[in-house]
């Protein structure tokens, strides 16, 4: 993975879908710039995960956009996925790794400074500072880095760092200004009208 794949990365969330299809939704907004994709659905089986999965993975690879899959490594190696994206209580960074290889992208969420801290002697790929602003997206979060919590994170992760949390059109620049790697969002894509223009309103800041 190099760290420009991570400046505009996508992660997905059917509740946005409106009626609109899922695959026309994505490739807009691939079309639109985003460089990485990361397939979550908290409230699916794990059948109908792994179809979807399989598609998707299809569909990206194609367009050569890579695919992570959150929190499951097993759906993540089933599908033959780029990486996985694990959460805090997910499977262990070394587990994961171990299942994965080395060749494969890992990611992290870190809700605190002493969980970045802990990420640092982890073989992750990328680290996601969750969340940055709260969001109606995701209500089950740690409170808030904020800003200046990010600029700290970013200091202290030897890892590329991600933002994730209420990232949007009116504060990705102020975002950027605090040295991430890249932004990742949910609902600013998902759930924009015209998720193209999204992207790449996004991706020219
Ligand atoms: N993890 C931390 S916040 C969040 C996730 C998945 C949701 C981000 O959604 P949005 O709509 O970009 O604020
Ligand atoms: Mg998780």
């Amino acid at each position: 993975m190099n760290r420009e794949q991570l400046s505009l990365y996508l992660v997905t969330d059917s509740s946005f879908l409106n009626g609109r299809d899922f695959l026309d939704v994505v490739g807009a907004a691939v079309r639109g710039g985003v460089t990485m994709v990361q397939l979550r659905e908290k409230d699916t089986c794990t059948r109908d995960f792994v179809e979807r999965a399989v598609a998707l993975h299809d569909f990206l690879r194609e367009l050569g956009v890579p695919l992570i899959v959150n929190d499951r490594v097993d759906v993540a190696l089933a599908c033959g996925a780029e990486g996985v994206h694990t959460g805090q209580s997910d499977m262990p960074v070394v587990m994961a790794r171990a299942l994965l290889g080395e060749e494969k992208i890992i990611g992290l969420s870190v809700e605190s400074l002493e969980q970045v801290s802990v990420a640092n002697s982890l073989d992750v790929s990328y680290i996601g500072v969750s969340p940055v602003f709260s969001t109606p997206t995701k209500m089950d979060t740690a409170p808030a880095f904020g800003e200046e919590g990010l600029s700290q994170a970013v200091r202290m992760s030897v890892h590329p760092c991600v933002a994730i949390g209420g990232v949007n059109l009116s504060n990705a620049a102020r975002v950027k200004a605090c040295g991430v790697a890249g932004i990742a969002v949910v609902s600013a894509i998902m759930g924009a009208p015209d998720p193209e223009r999204a992207a790449s309103e996004l991706l020219k800041i």
